[in-house]
C-alpha cells in the first residue's frame, strides 16, 4: 500500500466489525461522498468481508478478537488526514460523521458523539444505565464534560496513533478518553442519533453478560 494522501475530504471510517454481513450494506450506502472506509473484520463467519469488498470498502483482517484490536488495525491503515470510527451494525449514521469532522477542522482535537435513542427499542436498560455510570466516573476522574463513552468519533489520524492506547477489547474508547483528557486534548461532543442495530446480533450491550464483560473491560481502562 502507498503511503501517498488520498484525493477527497480526507477521512477515513473505520469500522470493526463481527458478523455484520446483514447491517453493513446500509451503513456503507449512508457514507458522505468521497470518505474512505476500511472494514476491520476479525472472525466474522457471515461474510462480512465478502459484502465490505462488494461494496468498494477496504477490508482488513485483524486476527486478534476483539473491539480495540479491529479499531487499532484500521487506524493503523489509514492513510488520510482525519479518522472516524464507528459501529457497522446501524445504530449509527455515517450522515452525521461530518458534523465531527467539521468540529475537529475547526480546532477540536477529538470529537465524539452523544448517543440519543431514536426508540426505546435502541439502547437496553443495562447498558445505558452502565453508560451514564461510567460517564460521570469519567466526568469526575477527568474533569471533562462528556456524556457518552464515545463509540462514535473523529480525530486526526497521527495525533490519534501517538496517544498510544494499548487496549484491545472494549476498554479501547475509555482509555482513549483517559489518555486524551490526560493530554490536554480539546474534546467536544455532539448529539447523534442511536438507532436499534439493523440486523445481526449484538455482541456486547445486547446481553447481561456482555455489558458485564464490556463493564469490566471499562472499569480496567479507568483504573
Ligand atoms: N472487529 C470486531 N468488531 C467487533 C467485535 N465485537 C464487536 N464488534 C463490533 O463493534 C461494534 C459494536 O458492537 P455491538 O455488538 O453492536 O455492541 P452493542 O452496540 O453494545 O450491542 C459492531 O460494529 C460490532 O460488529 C470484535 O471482537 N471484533
Ligand atoms: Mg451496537
Amino acid at each position: 500500500m502507498s503511503n501517498a494522501p488520498l484525493p477527497g475530504p480526507g477521512v477515513t471510517v473505520v469500522i470493526p466489525c463481527r458478523d455484520e454481513a446483514a447491517s453493513l450494506p446500509g451503513v456503507l450506502r449512508a457514507m458522505p461522498p468521497g470518505y474512505q472506509v476500511i472494514v476491520v473484520d476479525n472472525g466474522s463467519r457471515d461474510g462480512t468481508a465478502g459484502v465490505a469488498a462488494q461494496l468498494g470498502a477496504t477490508v482488513a483482517h485483524e486476527p486478534q478478537p476483539g473491539y480495540g484490536a479491529a479499531v487499532h488495525r484500521g487506524i493503523e491503515a489509514s492513510r488520510t488526514p482525519y479518522t472516524a470510527v464507528l459501529d457497522g451494525d446501524g445504530s449509527m449514521d455515517p450522515g452525521e460523521l461530518p458534523a465531527l469532522v467539521e468540529a475537529v477542522r475547526c480546532g477540536a482535537d477529538l470529537a465524539v458523539g452523544r448517543r440519543r435513542p431514536t426508540s426505546n427499542g435502541a439502547w437496553p436498560w443495562h447498558a445505558r444505565a452502565g453508560n451514564v455510570l461510567i460517564a460521570a466516573l469519567i466526568r469526575r476522574r477527568l474533569g471533562i464534560d462528556i456524556h457518552d463513552i464515545g463509540a462514535m468519533r473523529v480525530a486526526r489520524t497521527q495525533p490519534l496513533r501517538d496517544l498510544g492506547i494499548t487496549d484491545r477489547r472494549f476498554g479501547y474508547p475509555l482509555e482513549l478518553l483517559v489518555r486524551a483528557a490526560r493530554a490536554g486534548w480539546d474534546i467536544r461532543e455532539l448529539d447523534i442519533s442511536y438507532r436499534p442495530r439493523t440486523g445481526g446480533e449484538s455482541k456486547v450491550s445486547g446481553s447481561v453478560a456482555g455489558t458485564t464483560r464490556a463493564a469490566r473491560d471499562f472499569l480496567r481502562a479507568l483504573s
